[in-house]
């Protein structure tokens, strides 16, 4: 199947697959209403073509804690279900890949590392970027940064301060039930009205729970991001008619099917886009593109990136339907140093699309093999 506006690319001869796991420290602790995460252990895809060398970045926790996939279970399936059916054709273009890897159900971020790895060799055996392919409208995007569930509000005041004063332009507050009004009324009352601002509960809060959150209401946010379970798509229709602000929904838009099925049923307003979480960049665009036709505002999610798949993030977030400042952090908000060499900054807020072939950034090798604790190759 061939996508509407995309390129038509040669397809590359992929000669090996590397599957590396590194471990990297977060820079500060990072609370969720799921757990809280310290370091991580990341999995790369590597795929060596004939002509090039590509890397995909697999966005799955150390634990299923935010959904049911997690580090280990992603590279098991990768070689053993994964890289296994890309032998059967002997070259390949990423349009190829999701279809390919369609017999097996789910696994999407495991699935999303394995095309972006592919995208990535292709594009740069085509030197084209993967801004370009995805069908980017602008050089640069605003940034936003997540701020964790914290130890005391004051603290809260002082991590939110530090962001603000960094140039962020949108800040997401993390709540749980119990840290879910203060903050925000807090936050609000310290750095005023007029700062961009939304929350995230991360599945957090029940069926009976709009009443709370219709409290919210008071505080003009921009959105509250997946306040009941991933599958509980009639629960956050039910809340969204009990609240004024608008819901968004990050964990339960799993495919484009079910972006469809949120916004048909007015579970949702407005969608938080991760390709990792719906399977790929390819998908991603697919869901762009959907919620563009319905007037739908979409906005780029993180999931604690390195600079790999942070570049590719900020490609994707400079396609035109992003109309809301995405999670779109510099690479210093998490890491003291990045695995590539010119990781994304900061500059008045915003921040740059990488303009090289493929995601535009390169890995450093050094340092990435300092970090590496485990590397299995495979080949047809
Ligand atoms: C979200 N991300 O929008 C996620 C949640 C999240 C930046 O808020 C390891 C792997 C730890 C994935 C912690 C942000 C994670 C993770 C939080 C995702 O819901
Ligand atoms: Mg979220």
């Amino acid at each position: 199947m061939k996508l509407e506006g995309f390129p038509d690319l040669a397809p590359v001869n992929v000669r090996s697959i590397e599957l590396r796991r590194i471990a990297l420290g977060l820079v500060s602790p990072f609370r969720t209403s799921f757990g809280t995460e310290t370091a991580r252990d990341i999995l790369l895809v590597r795929v060596l073509t004939d002509s090039s060398e590509g890397w995909g970045e697999c966005v799955a926790g150390n634990e299923p804690l935010y959904s049911s996939e997690y580090v280990e279970g992603a590279h098991h399936v990768l070689r053993h279900h994964l890289v296994p059916r890309l032998w059967s054709k002997p070259s390949i273009a990423a349009l190829d890949v999701a279809d390919l890897l369609e017999p097996v159900r789910d696994h999407r971020m495991a699935k999303g590392a394995l095309e972006a790895a592919v995208l990535d060799a292709q594009l740069r055996a085509n030197d084209m970027s993967v801004a370009s392919f995805l069908g980017s409208t602008r050089p640069s995007v605003p940034s936003g940064v997540s701020v964790g569930i914290a130890e005391s509000i004051d603290a809260l005041v002082a991590t939110v301060g530090g962001y603000l004063e960094a140039g962020y332009v949108r800040i997401k507050l993390k709540i749980e039930p119990g840290w879910d009004i203060e903050p925000v009324r807090v936050i609000r009352s310290t750095f005023g009205d007029d700062i961009p601002l939304q929350v995230d509960a991360n599945a957090a809060f029940t069926r009976d729970d709009g009443p709370l959150l219709a409290r919210l209401d008071d505080f003009g946010l921009l959105l509250i991001e997946q306040p009941l379970p991933e599958d509980d798509v009639t629960g956050h229709a039910l809340i969204a008619s009990q609240v004024e602000t608008p819901i968004c929904l990050d964990e339960s838009i799993v495919s484009s099917r079910a972006a469809i099925d949120a916004i048909e049923r007015r579970a949702c307003s407005i969608i938080n886009i991760k390709a990792g979480r719906v399977g790929g960049y390819i998908e991603a665009r697919r869901i762009h593109d959907l919620c563009a036709e319905r007037d739908v505002p979409v906005w780029c999610g993180g999931m604690l990136e390195t600079g790999i798949g942070r570049a590719m993030n900020v490609a994707l977030a400079s396609l035109p339907n992003f109309t809301l400042p995405g999670d779109v952090s510099a690479s210093d908000r998490f890491w003291s140093r990045d695995i590539v060499t010119d990781p994304i900054r900061l500059a008045d807020g915003w921040v740059s699309i990488p303009a090289g072939p493929g995601c535009g950034v390169e890995v450093d090798i050094a340092f990435l093999d300092s970090v590496t604790t485990s590397r299995f190759e495979l080949r047809p």
